[in-house]
C-alpha cells in the first residue's frame, strides 16, 4: 500500500484518493501509489467507476519540482496519464483548491472532470522555463481549441472553475465546499447511467476546425513583444501547433522532445531557483513561525504623493481603511486625483468594475491632521528623503499613535535606527520600502532597525504576503540591499561614459542581458533630479561626491521624463527614449574639463563593471549579514529592479558563472578601475579559495 495514495470503495465507486501535502505534488511515490491504486481499482469487480480525489487544500499541483534535474524514475508521469487514459472504468477528476501542470494533464488522463466553484485550473509551466510534458499541449487543445490553448499554456495563468466549465475543460461545478461530496455524487450519476468512458484523446473536431490557422504565427509575433529573452514560450506554440499537424501519438513525442528541449535550458534552473526564492524569503532567518503578528485593520500613509498613493491602493485593493496624511490640502486632492486616475484605467482594463474602483475609492480618506491617525494599527512614512524632515514626523507619530501601533518609513536609503531615535518605540519601528509604482511592483525590502522587535518584523512580512507583495526582510545599512548594490551599478555605469562609452551603449548593453530597462532610461524614469538631490543631501553632509555630468543635466532642469528631458529626449506624452546630440556634447564637454581621453569600451567591459560591481557588492552585503542568504539579494533585485527572473538573480547567476571568474574580472577592475566597490568582498576571495557557493551558506 502507498504512503501517499489510498484506494477505497464506496458502493460501485472505487476512490483514489492523494495525501501528500504541501500541494500533492506529483513526487515518485504519488505517481507510483497511483498506478497501484489505478490497478486496485480495474481489478475490483464490486466497482464500474472510479473517482480521482485529493486531501488537504489542494488538488494536484503540478509534477513535483524538487524532483527537477534529478535522475527521473519510472513510472514517468506520461506513463501514469497513459494508464489512467486507457482504464475500461470512466475516471472522474474530482478538483478543488488548484489544478496545475502534471496535474491538470492527469485530470485530462481522465473520462470526467468535476470541480468546486473556487478551484483554479492552469499550466504554469512556462513559468518555470518549461512547456506542460505529459500531455497538456495536445489533449488541452482538444477541448477548447487551438487559440484558448495558446492563451492558457503561453500565459502559464490560471483559470476560474466557471471559465474552464464555460470551455468544456470540466463538466460540472459542484456547489458543496467539500469535494468529496460532490465528486462522489457525480461519480454515483455516471454509474447509475453507465456512463462510458470518453478519451480526451479522441475528441478531435476543434483540430479540425483550426488545423489552417495562422493563429500559431500571430502568437509568436505577440511573444516576441511580451516574452523577451524567454525561452519556453515558444517551445509552448511549437508544441501546441504539433496537436494540429500530428496524429495524438506523434504529437506527445513532440512535445516530449520540446519539454526536454526547455529541461536542458539554463532558464529552467533560474526560473526554478526563483520560484523556491520568493518562497523561501518570506521565512526570516531566526524569526520562528509562532512569532505573534499583529493585526492589521487600519492603515495610515504620510505623504499624499506618487509612493504615498500607490502605497495606499495596496491596503484599499485588500479592503483596509486607509487614511493619508499630508500638510496641504492641495497634495491631497492631487493625490487622490493620481489614484482615481489608476483605478479609471485598471477599470478601463477590465482589471476592475466600477463598483470595485468606487468602493476601494471609499477606502482612502484624507486628513491634514496627525490625530486622524491616533488608532492605526500601522503607519507608512513616505514623503521625499530627508532625515530631519522624517525624524520630526515620527516623533509626532510617536506623541499621537496608540501602543502598538508599527511605525514604518518608505525611505529607500536613509538609517532606520537614526529615524527611530526620534521615538520612544524604536521597537515599533521598521523600514517598508516600497518601489515605483508601488500599486504595481511586487517587491517590498522590509528593513530591520537594531531595536525592531520580532513581532513588528514577522508582522512586516505578513503585511506585504497579505497585500499580495513579495516581503523580503534584510538589515540597515545605506541603501539596504537592492539600492546599495544599484549605487555601485549606477557608480560604473557613470564612469564608463565618462571614460568613453555613451549612455545607449551601456543601457543596450543591459537591456540585452535581460534588464527590462537601461541604467540611464531607469534615472530618466524615476528622475535625474532624485539622485542629484541625494547626491547633494550627502555632500551637505561632509561627504566627497563629485559633481558629474548628470548634475550638470540636473541643473538644466532635464529631470528626465518629467520634463522631456534627461539623459535622453522624449516626445509629449511618450517614455520612447531618443538620443540627444545636446546630451553627447555636454558629456563631451565634461571629459575634456575633467582632462579624460575618451577610449574604445567593449560590450563585455560594460557588462562585467556594470553587473559584477553588483555581485561583488552582494558578497559584501552577506558578509555583513544585511542579507542572510544570497537567495534574499536575488528575490530583491527580480521583483525590485527586473533582474532577469530566468537568470535566478545576480548571486545565482554568479554561480552559473562561476565565481573564480567573477573574482579574476573583480581582482582585475580593482587594478585598472580602482575605488571601494571594486576591493574583492572577503566573502568572494574564501569561496573561490574553498570552492563554496553563495547558496551553500
Ligand atoms: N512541487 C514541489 N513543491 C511545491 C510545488 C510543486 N509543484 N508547488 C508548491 N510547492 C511547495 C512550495 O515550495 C511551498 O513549500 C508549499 O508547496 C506551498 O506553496 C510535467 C513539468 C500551488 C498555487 O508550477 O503555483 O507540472 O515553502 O507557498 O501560495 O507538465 O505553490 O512551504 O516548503 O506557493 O498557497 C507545475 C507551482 C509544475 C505550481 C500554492 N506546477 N505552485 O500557492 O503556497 S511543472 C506549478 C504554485 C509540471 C508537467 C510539468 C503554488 C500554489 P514550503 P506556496 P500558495
Amino acid at each position: 500500500m502507498s504512503e501517499v495514495v489510498a484506494y477505497t470503495r464506496q458502493g460501485s465507486i472505487g476512490v483514489i484518493s492523494v495525501n501528500y501535502p504541501p500541494v500533492n505534488a506529483l513526487s515518485h511515490a504519488v505517481r507510483t501509489g497511483l498506478v497501484a491504486a489505478l490497478k486496485q481499482g480495474q481489478n475490483d469487480v464490486e466497482v464500474d467507476t472510479l473517482l480521482l480525489v485529493c486531501e488537504g487544500r489542494t488538488f494536484i499541483a503540478g509534477a513535483d519540482i524538487r524532483e527537477f534535474g534529478k535522475l527521473p524514475k519510472d513510472p514517468s508521469l506520461p506513463d501514469v496519464i497513459n494508464a489512467y487514459e486507457k482504464s475500461d472504468k470512466p475516471i472522474v477528476a474530482a478538483i478543488h483548491g488548484t489544478a496545475l501542470g502534471g496535474g491538470l494533464e492527469l485530470a485530462l488522463g481522465c473520462d470526467y472532470r468535476v470541480a468546486l466553484k473556487s478551484a483554479k485550473l492552469g499550466f504554469p509551466e512556462v513559468k518555470l522555463g518549461l512547456i506542460p510534458g505529459a500531455g497538456g499541449t495536445q489533449r488541452l487543445p482538444r477541448l477548447v481549441g487551438a487559440y484558448k490553448a495558446l492563451e492558457m499554456i503561453t500565459s502559464g495563468d490560471f483559470i476560474s472553475a466557471e471559465d474552464a466549465l464555460a470551455q468544456g475543460i470540466i463538466d460540472f461545478i459542484g456547489d458543496d465546499d467539500a469535494i468529496h461530496i460532490t465528486g462522489l455524487a457525480y461519480a454515483q450519476k455516471l454509474s447509475k447511467e453507465n456512463s462510458p468512458v470518453r478519451r480526451v484523446r479522441d475528441i478531435n473536431h476543434k483540430i479540425e476546425i483550426d488545423k489552417e490557422s495562422d493563429v500559431f504565427d500571430q502568437f509568436r509575433a505577440k511573444l516576441e513583444k511580451k516574452s523577451r529573452g524567454l525561452f519556453s514560450p515558444f517551445k509552448c506554440v511549437d508544441a501546441i501547433e504539433a496537436a494540429f499537424t500530428l496524429s495524438f501519438t506523434d504529437g506527445l513525442k513532440r512535445e516530449r522532445e520540446l519539454f526536454k528541449e526547455c529541461m536542458e535550458s539554463f532558464q529552467r534552473d533560474g526560473l526554478i531557483h526563483s520560484f523556491f526564492a520568493e518562497r523561501e524569503a518570506s521565512k526570516v532567518k531566526g524569526l520562528s513561525k509562532n512569532t505573534p503578528i499583529r493585526e492589521i485593520k487600519r492603515v495610515g500613509i504620510i505623504g499624499a504623493g506618487t509612493m504615498g498613493g500607490g502605497i495606499a491602493m495596496n491596503f484599499a485593493n485588500i479592503g483596509i481603511p486607509t487614511t493619508i496624511v499630508d500638510v496641504q490640502q492641495e497634495a491631497l486632492k492631487h493625490g487622490i486625483e493620481v489614484i482615481r486616475r489608476n483605478y479609471d484605467s485598471s477599470a478601463k482594463k477590465g482589471g476592475l468594475t466600477v463598483e470595485q474602483v468606487e468602493e476601494r475609492m471609499r477606502l482612502i480618506n484624507t486628513s491634514l491632521s496627525y490625530e486622524a491617525l491616533y488608532d492605526v494599527d500601522l503607519v507608512i512614512e513616505a514623503v521625499f528623503e530627508n532625515m530631519a524632515i522624517k525624524k520630526e514626523i515620527f516623533s509626532k507619530l510617536d506623541e499621537v499613535c496608540k501602543p502598538g501601533t508599527i511605525l514604518a518609513t518608505n525611505t529607500s536609503t536613509l538609517n532606520i535606527d537614526e529615524i527611530a531615535s526620534a521615538t520612544q518605540r524604536p521597537e515599533d519601528v521598521v523600514g517598508m520600502h516600497f518601489f515605483s509604482p508601488a500599486n504595481v511592483m511586487k517587491l517590498v525590502e522590509n528593513v530591520r532597525g537594531t531595536k525592531t522587535s520580532d513581532e513588528v518584523k514577522a508582522t512586516v512580512m505578513a503585511v506585504a504576503r497579505k497585500i499580495n507583495k513579495v516581503g523580503v526582510m534584510v538589515g540597515n545599512c545605506y541603501g539596504f540591499v537592492g539600492n546599495r548594490m544599484l549605487h555601485q551599478r549606477g557608480t560604473e555605469a557613470i564612469a564608463l561614459v565618462n571614460e568613453g562609452a555613451t549612455p545607449q551603449q551601456v543601457d543596450k548593453v543591459l537591456t540585452d542581458f535581460g534588464f527590462p530597462m537601461g541604467q540611464f532610461a531607469m534615472s530618466d524614469l524615476a528622475g535625474i533630479d532624485v539622485g542629484y538631490r541625494i547626491r547633494k543631501e550627502r555632500r551637505n553632509a561632509g561627504e566627497m561626491v563629485p559633481i558629474g555630468w548628470l548634475d550638470k543635466l540636473a541643473e538644466q532642469g532635464r529631470f528626465g521624463q518629467k520634463t522631456q528631458a534627461g539623459v535622453y529626449k522624449y516626445n509629449a506624452g511618450s517614455r520612447v527614449p531618443f538620443v540627444d546630440s545636446e546630451v553627447e556634447q555636454l558629456i563631451e564637454a565634461f571629459r575634456k574639463e575633467q582632462g579624460i581621453i575618451p577610449r574604445e569600451i567593449t560590450d563585455q567591459e560594460i557588462l562585467e563593471r556594470c553587473v559584477y560591481v553588483m555581485v561583488n557588492e552582494g558578497a559584501k552585503i552577506l558578509e555583513e549579514g544585511i542579507a542572510d542568504r544570497s537567495l534574499d539579494i536575488d528575490v530583491v533585485w527580480i521583483y525590485g529592479y527586473g533582474f532577469p527572473a530566468y537568470l535566478g538573480g545576480p548571486m545565482f547567476w554568479a554561480e552559473q558563472i562561476g565565481l573564480n571568474n567573477i573574482l579574476e574580472s573583480v581582482r582585475g577592475y580593482s587594478k585598472t578601475v580602482g575605488g571601494k566597490q571594486w576591493k574583492p568582498a572577503q566573502l568572494l576571495e574564501n569561496l573561490v579559495a574553498e570552492g563554496g557557493k553563495f547558496k551553500e551558506l
